[in-house]
């Protein structure tokens, strides 16, 4: 009998370990393509706030959430490995555990670097550490730095540069000169030596600054060739990509998106600034960001790869034979899963992409059952569900109030008006917006900055009268607010 049991043991280890069969995971959707059918399948779920993907070279896919955990899962069992909480870290709206990266090398540099805030005496900062697994555990942690955070702007991402520097990409943690001053680490990208110390080849070589003039920097990946990506949210306007040179200076806070307006063609002038590759108005959120090479799917190959928060959106950015420039974007899943915070590309080819709707900012109809989830999207020879399709973005608004609220401020204040508690105010018999017409339009042309929790009401100032008058219109008729329409000929009046 014992004997039996063994060998019966013996033949399924064996069995399990020759086996090469694709793990079945639950299948929520299919793609299709111009040519490639694609599945997309439920990896892991139940998760909170996973902010990173990586993929190692040990084979696992590692991810964090936002709370302080840190997990790998193994691809072929689709396991799922817990190895360290860190208690520090203090999460709260943006701040937590954020960035992660893994040794390109993994095998021989077992080293994970993480960023996480915390906050010791009211004061608050962001820590960049070193992580080593060690027998299944992540051990011996090594601070390499720690910069000025704040509740919001703290970025951040972190990867491996081609020459195994750690590449690190940082918010402006509220204070908008920090992106231009040589003094401080903020609103970088930095470039760091594996032991904390400063590259001798970095632009200059007693700082840790490979470029400059970022406001809040959420996506980083690397091009086959080595070059540097950054995805970055734009204020009220202008969401950029950025292809960062080294020494570059991309422009913040006195430069938003394109070089268009005349003060920001003088400051780019006189400061040698870099014009983003790519710029969104509306803005999208743009997040986490990954090159596609030359692997399986077809039609992605030489692009990149972006998810979207307020955007709800993943993006397929195809860039040109140079690799220079982004010449096509296709929308994928919009408003489909909710808000999506990272995307990783494995060597094979297959792409995970990170669901964010447990986070600060909760979207009408999210979360769904199950989220946060880490989603799947692989090639598949057949579908078996109606194939969701790729979109173009949608094309200029109009002057329709309603949809200039949805583009401009239901990321904030909500589609239905009621906002967040606490961080933005409901417009639902809001004396603000049924009260006096005036404040409410210098409201919108200057915008207001709330002290208390540090967040802002940015700026509408850019846009056209008609459209300003259509929008506060919009939100003085609606939702039980019962107050007179604004005309653009008083907006004019007020500028
Ligand atoms: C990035 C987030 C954000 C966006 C986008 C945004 N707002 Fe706000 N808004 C805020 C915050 C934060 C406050 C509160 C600021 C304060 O109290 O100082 C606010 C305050 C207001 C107020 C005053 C409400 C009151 O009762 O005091 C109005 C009115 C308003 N916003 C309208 C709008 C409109 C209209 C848009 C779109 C054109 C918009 N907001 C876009 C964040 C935002
Ligand atoms: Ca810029
Ligand atoms: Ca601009």
């Amino acid at each position: 009998m014992k004997i039996q049991i063994t060998i019966f043991l013996i033949i399924s280890v064996l069995l399990s370990c020759s086996s090469n069969k694709e793990l079945e995971l639950p299948l929520v959707d299919n793609i299709a393509l111009e040519r490639s059918l694609l599945k997309v399948e439920v990896l892991a779920k139940d998760l909170d706030v996973p902010w990173d993907l990586e993929y190692a070279d040990d084979g696992y896919l590692w991810f964090n959430e936002q709370l302080g955990t840190i997990s790998r899962i193994n691809l072929q069992t689709g396991e799922i490995q817990k190895l360290l909480r860190i208690d520090e870290v203090w999460k709260k709206r943006t701040a937590g555990l954020l960035g992660l990266a893994v040794h390109p090398d993994f095998g021989n540099n077992p080293f994970v670097i993480v960023n996480y805030t915390v906050m010791v005496d009211s004061i608050i900062s962001n820590k960049l550490v070193k992580y080593t697994l060690q027998n299944e555990a992540l051990v011996s942690p090594q601070v390499l730095l720690e910069i000025p955070g704040n509740t919001a702007h703290n970025g951040s991402r972190i990867k491996f540069s081609h020459d195994r520097k750690i590449l690190w990409a940082t918010g402006d943690a509220y204070g908008f000169d920090n992106a231009q001053s040589d003094e401080s680490l903020n609103g970088k990208v930095l470039r760091i030596n594996l032991d904390g110390s400063i590259p001798k080849d970095n632009p200059d070589p007693r700082s840790y600054v490979w470029a400059k003039g970022f406001r809040n920097i959420q996506g980083l990946t690397l091009d086959d060739k080595g070059n540097i990506f950054t995805s970055e949210h734009g204020d009220a306007i202008e969401d950029e990509i950025n292809l960062i040179q080294k020494g570059g200076n991309y422009g913040w806070p006195h430069i938003e998106g394109f070089h268009d307006l005349e003060a920001e063609k003088q400051f780019a002038k006189i400061n040698k600034a870099l014009e983003p590759v790519y710029s969104w108005t509306p803005v999208v959120a743009p997040a986490g960001l990954n090159f596609y090479g030359d692997l399986a799917i077809d039609e992605w190959k030489n692009s990149l790869l972006l998810t979207t928060l307020k955007g709800k959106s993943l993006r397929v950015l195809k860039l040109s034979e140079g690799g220079k420039s982004i010449i096509d974007e296709t929308v994928f899943f919009d408003n489909h899963y909710g808000r999506l915070r990272d995307v990783a590309v494995v060597p094979s080819g297959e792409i995970y992409v990170a669901t964010s709707n447990n986070d600060w900012n909760p979207q009408p109809g999210f979360p769904l059952q199950g989220d946060d989830k880490i989603l799947k999207i692989s090639l598949t020879k057949a579908t078996t569900k109606e194939p969701l399709k790729g979109e173009k973005p949608k094309a200029e608004l109009g002057m329709d109030g309603k949809q200039l609220y949805g583009s401009y401020c239901a990321s904030c204040h909500k589609e239905d008006g009621t906002g967040v508690h606490d961080i933005f105010p409901s417009l639902i018999r809001s004396q603000a917006v049924v009260g006096n017409k005036e404040p409410l339009i210098q409201i919108l042309l200057k915008g207001l900055e709330n002290k208390e929790n540090g967040q802002m009401m940015p700026s509408f100032s850019f846009m056209k009268d008609e459209e300003l008058a259509a929008i506060l219109t919009f939100i003085r008729q609606e939702w039980g607010n019962s107050a007179p329409p604004i005309s653009a000929n008083t907006i004019t009046e007020n500028r």
